[in-house]
């Protein structure tokens, strides 16, 4: 593409998709995030970054979503997915943020300087795959990204309305045909297929029932169950809530991110005691599961409790088709609660590493280990298998002793259910129910093996959240001066207490959390510790109660 070309990036800017406003935006935790409407011009860049990126990858597909995830209605934002499937290579994260900042004026010639440092090959073919979730700004925001991608003469290709996940898988299937097909149909094909597969060979029983009740947070995830319930021949008998329908605004009251950080089971969902409910968010690459016991009580199995469930029955399976060179490792963030990372080590005897929030980090971690296990607490997480463990686990499944054959099929089942891009609701609701019906145990027996800190999460608005430094991954902080005294002092005052501070990635807020050995405790140093945030950090508003 000769450099004369570019002009066309400034005209659609111009007349198309105009920067109307100087707020700086930042890429975060998982892209940009904000209001809808401060948004268009900065997806319409972010489609020119795709060509670009998709160029220096030899024109593999790269991928554009459109969501907000767990955030509410009005907010918007756009991730952008690497070949593999990936989160977009953080080093481009700056680009990324230089590129969407830039005034309409500058926009040509800062193009033209990301095309030379980067060193993209302008005459090579790019592909870009888009997705966007259900919110009413998303087809804006996608008929943005894909302005961007013609802008600069590459060929954008939309899926329409599709879980976050599903777009990871299709654009790893693009890149990499031994992967799957990348449709939507193709997804369902190889995660709902071997899910049926493995409940061939696990036939129900103990105390594990097929009926599970799923909160769909009114987004895209509760849509895609629906598509899928209907191809089920009674291997899972799935309840469906909040799908968007009777005027439930998405994840309002509702979804995996209200249930695990209000502690609160979600609005419009059916409660039976003891009956499981898995809830995901609002674009479905996240679940928890909770049921309500017989006195009203919500109790959480939160992404720390899939995670080791997921690690303890691959585990079990590696030991029983004498995988022993196969090493498993669980990757955590400080949000995991104490007593799941003691679980892990002392009973599972798992190697833990902890990282800094955003899946990204931990995909990363997770592919230092032969199989690698990643949750967040919040229910983000996914589990990642080598070349070598792909290979080891097919060669026993098709040479090895019939016990651990049987194993190795199983295993190999399990590697087809996931979707080892990113954390998937879909995915893992299907990983935990074959664990489940494995076992033969209920949810109540699942929750039986250790016992959660009581845990409780704030957040504090400040005048600039970063403010706010951290560095072991998250759980001290740096910035301002003071604060970490402060924390230490507090924390100090509690039995099994733990607390840190963090900005986050995706709202304009300052994330505490802090676990001790009483919820009355822990709601207590949640509260002193915001009120320091509030005081050092430059809190806005009503200072937070104790
Ligand atoms: C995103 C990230 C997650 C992260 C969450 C909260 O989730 O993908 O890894 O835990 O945001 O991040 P923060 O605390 O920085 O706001 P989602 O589901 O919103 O995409």
């Amino acid at each position: 593409m000769p450099p004369s070309s570019l002009r066309v990036v400034y005209a659609f800017a111009r007349e198309m998709h105009p920067k109307t406003s100087d707020v700086f935006i930042q890429y975060g935790t998982a892209g940009f995030r904000t209001k809808a409407n401060l948004l268009e011009h900065v997806v319409y860049r972010m489609g020119l970054l795709a060509v670009i990126r998709s160029r220096v990858k030899n024109g593999r597909t790269i991928g554009i979503m459109i969501t907000a995830s767990h955030n509410l209605e009005p907010d918007n934002g756009v991730k952008l997915i690497d070949p593999d499937g990936e989160m977009l290579e953080q080093s481009w994260e700056e680009i990324a943020t230089r590129l969407a900042n830039v005034s309409d004026n500058d926009l040509e010639s800062t193009t033209a300087e990301v095309i030379k440092q980067v060193n993209a090959d302008m005459a090579l073919k790019a592909s870009v795959f888009i997705g966007m979730d259900t919110r009413y700004t998303s087809p804006r925001l996608a008929a943005a990204a894909a302005n961007g991608v013609i802008a600069l003469k590459g060929t954008p290709k939309e899926f329409g309305i599709v879980t976050t996940p599903m777009l990871h898988y299709c654009v790893k299937c693009r890149n990499d045909n031994t992967y799957g097909t990348p449709t939507e149909e193709g997804y369902y094909e190889k995660i709902v297929g071997a899910f049926k597969n493995i409940r061939q060979k696990l036939p129900v029983y103990g105390e594990y029932n097929t009926t599970l009740y799923v909160d769909g947070a009114n987004g895209v995830g509760g849509k895609k169950l629906n598509i899928i319930k209907k191809t089920l021949d009674g291997e899972l008998d799935l309840h469906l809530y909040n799908l968007g329908g009777n005027g439930g605004k998405l994840n309002l009251n509702c979804g995996a991110d209200f249930v695990k950080v209000s502690q609160k089971p979600p609005v419009g969902v059916e409660h039976v005691p003891f009956q499981r409910v898995a809830s995901l968010d609002g674009d479905s690459d996240r679940i928890v599961y909770y049921y309500m016991d017989d006195k009203d009580n919500m109790i959480l199995l939160d992404g720390d409790r899939i995670a080791t469930l997921l690690a303890s029955y691959v585990t079990q399976l590696l030991k029983s088709a004498e995988a022993a060179d196969l090493k498993l490792g669980l990757v955590q963030t400080a949000y995991a609660n104490g007593a799941s990372t003691r679980y892990i080590t002392e009973e599972l005897k798992v190697p833990v590493s902890c990282v800094k929030t955003g899946v990204k980090h931990l995909h990363h971690a997770a592919l230092s280990f032969d199989i690698g296990v990643y949750f967040e607490a919040n229910g983000h997480g996914t589990v990642v298998y080598s070349d070598k463990a792909k290979k080891t686990i097919g060669n026993i499944a098709s040479e090895g002793e019939p016990e651990q054959r049987k194993a190795a099929q199983l295993l190999l089942n399990l590697i087809d259910m996931t979707n080892e891009t990113v954390g998937d609701a879909i995915s893992d609701l299907f990983l935990v129910e074959t664990v489940l019906c494995a076992r033969g145990i209920n949810a109540k027996q699942w929750l039986q093996s250790y016992t959660d800190l009581p845990s409780r999460q704030l957040k504090v608005t400040v005048q600039d959240r970063n403010a706010i430094s951290t560095t072991d991954a998250e759980r001290r902080c740096t910035s301002p001066e003071g604060l970490q005294n402060r924390i230490d002092a507090l924390v100090a005052k509690y039995k099994s207490g733990r607390s840190f501070v963090r900005p986050s990635g995706t709202e304009d807020v300052v994330r505490v959390y802090a676990e001790a050995d009483t919820s009355k405790s822990a709601d207590k140093l949640a509260s002193e510790v915001a009120q320091a945030v509030f005081d050092l950090a430059g809190g806005v508003g009503t200072r937070p109660e104790l």
